[in-house]
C-alpha cells in the first residue's frame, strides 16, 4: 500500500471539525480507532502482534530465516489536545510504507523487524509524557502509574479497562527481543529547513520537565475587596509566568505555562487557588536545574508580596539523552545524495526513553516547512514524507539485512 493511501485512512480519525486539529487521547474512542487501524495494518501484512499490559503493541515481520535481536521502528498514535496530524502517526504510517517498499523490492530481513505503537506518548490525558515506554522500561513503576488520574479524576487502570484492555502494568516482555530502535518523526522545529534537507538524524534530546505550580490565596469579592486588601493567586501566577518567560529568554532556553486551572473559576471572585503547569527545557541538566531554581525563587518572592503561598512539584523530569553516536553516523552517511544532517531536538520522544534504558536508539526527522507542531497547523510536504519512507526503508535494510552488526 502507498504512503498516501495509508495516510488517507488514518487522517479523519479524531479530527475536530472546527479547528482541524486532532483529539486522540489515550484509551478514548479516536485513539482506539487508530489502534484498531494499526492492528488491521499488521494483519494485512501478516505481522505477528504482541501487546503488553500497558497498552503498547508491536507487529513483527519475522521472515522464515530471520533470527537474533529485532530491529524496532514505529512511534505513537495519540496526540496532544488539538494537535497536528504528523506528530506520532507519521512514524507509524512511514513504518508500514517502508516495510511495503522493502517487500516490493524483494528484501528478506535477516533480523525480525517490528513496528511499535507506544501508548500515551504525549501525556495529554494522564499528565506523564511517554507513559507507555516509561512503564515498559521500568522508568515509571506500576505503583506510580496507578496513582495517575485524568482531568475528570478517572484512574489510569479504569480508563484502560473501560477501553476493553486488561491492564497489567510493568515492564513485561515486549522489549526482550529488541536490539535497536529507530523512530521516524516529523521535525518540530526548522533546523532541516535551514539546512535545506528533507531528512535528518537526531543527535540528542534536551533535558526537560513538567512542574506543577500551586498558588494558594484567599477567595473574595471582585467588586468590594480593595485592590490592596487582596491575596490573589492569579496575580502571583501571572507575575511568575512573566518571570519564567524572561528568565528562559535571558538564558536561551524554554519555559512555557501551557495549562492552568483556577478555583472556583468565577468571573466575579478573586480565586482561592490557581494551579499552573510549567514545561521547561534546557540544553543541559545543570541549566535546567538552574532555570527552575530561578523561576521558583521569583515565584516565591512574588508570593511574599501578594500574601499568597506557592508550592512547586516536579511531576516528571527527563535528563539529557545522547543518542548512540556510531549508530547515528552509520545511518546518516553513505547516501548517494550526501549525508543526512545530525541535529538535536528539544522535543521528548519514546526513543529517548528507550535510549535511556540502554537500547541502541536513533531517530530520523522529516522536514516541517514551518516548524509548527502541537498545533493543527503542523505540516510536512508529501514529497518529504516519501523521502522519509525511503530513508526509513534504507535504514531498516542496513540494520536488518545480512551481516547487520549487533
Ligand atoms: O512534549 C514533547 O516534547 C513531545 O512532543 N512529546
Ligand atoms: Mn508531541
Ligand atoms: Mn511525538
Amino acid at each position: 500500500m502507498t504512503f498516501e493511501q495509508l495516510w488517507r485512512d488514518l487522517d479523519p480519525i479524531g479530527r475536530s471539525a472546527s479547528s482541524g486539529g486532532y483529539f486522540r487521547q489515550p484509551f478514548g474512542s479516536a485513539e482506539r480507532e487508530c489502534h484498531a487501524w494499526f492492528l488491521e495494518q499488521c494483519a494485512t501484512r501478516g505481522l505477528e502482534v504482541e501487546s503488553d499490559g500497558n497498552g503498547n503493541t508491536i507487529g513483527w515481520w519475522r521472515a522464515a530465516s530471520a533470527g537474533g535481536p529485532g530491529v524496532l521502528t514505529g512511534s505513537h498514535l495519540d496526540s496532544v489536545l488539538d494537535g497536528g496530524a504528523y506528530d506520532g502517526p507519521l512514524g507509524v504510517v512511514s513504518s508500514f510504507a517502508a516495510i511495503d517498499h522493502l517487500r516490493d523490492r524483494g528484501f528478506v530481513p535477516a533480523r525480525p523487524i517490528g513496528i511499535g505503537a507506544f501508548v500515551e506518548e504525549e501525556g495529554s490525558r494522564f499528565g506523564l509524557a511517554c507513559l507507555g515506554s516509561r512503564l515498559m522500561t521500568g522508568a515509571t513503576t506500576p505503583e506510580q502509574a496507578r496513582e495517575l488520574r485524568d482531568r475528570a479524576g478517572v484512574p489510569l487502570l479504569d480508563a484502560m479497562s473501560a477501553a476493553g484492555l486488561e491492564p497489567e502494568l510493568g515492564t513485561g516482555h515486549l522489549l526482550e527481543n529488541v536490539g535497536v530502535f529507530v523512530e521516524l518523526h516529523v521535525e518540530q522545529g526548522r533546523d532541516l529547513v535551514d539546512r535545506g534537507a528533507a531528512v535528518g538524524v537526531a543527535s540528542e534530546i534536551w533535558p526537560h520537565g513538567r512542574y506543577r505550580f500551586d498558588f494558594t490565596g484567599e477567595a473574595n469579592h471582585a467588586g468590594t475587596t480593595r485592590m490592596e486588601d487582596r491575596h490573589d493567586p492569579m496575580l502571583t501566577y501571572a507575575m511568575t509566568a512573566l518571570a519564567a518567560n524572561k528568565q528562559a529568554r535571558l538564558s536561551g532556553e524554554r519555559a512555557t505555562f501551557g495549562r492552568i486551572e483556577a478555583v472556583p473559576n468565577g468571573t466575579n471572585a478573586v480565586p482561592s487557588r490557581v494551579t499552573a503547569w510549567l514545561d521547561a527545557r534546557c540544553a543541559t541538566d545543570d541549566s535546567l536545574a538552574a532555570l527552575m531554581a530561578e523561576i521558583e525563587r521569583m515565584g516565591h518572592d512574588r508570593a511574599g508580596l501578594d500574601g499568597t503561598v506557592l508550592a512547586v512539584t516536579a511531576e516528571s523530569v527527563s535528563g539529557a539523552v545522547h543518542f548512540d553516536d556510531d549508530l547515528a553516523r552509520r545511518l546518516a552517511t553513505g547516501h548517494a545524495v550526501g549525508d543526512w544532517p545530525i541535529i538535536p531536538t528539544q522535543a521528548g520522544h519514546d526513543a529517548g526513553v528507550l535510549s535511556a534504558a540502554g537500547i541502541p536508539t536513533a531517530m530520523l526527522f522529516v522536514r516541517n516547512p514551518t516548524g509548527v507542531s502541537h498545533s493543527p497547523a503542523e505540516f510536512a510536504e508529501t514529497a518529504d514524507c516519501l523521502v522519509g519512507v525511503e530513508a526509513l526503508a534504507t535504514t531498516l535494510e542496513r540494520l536488518a539485512g545480512e551481516g547487520a552488526a549487533g
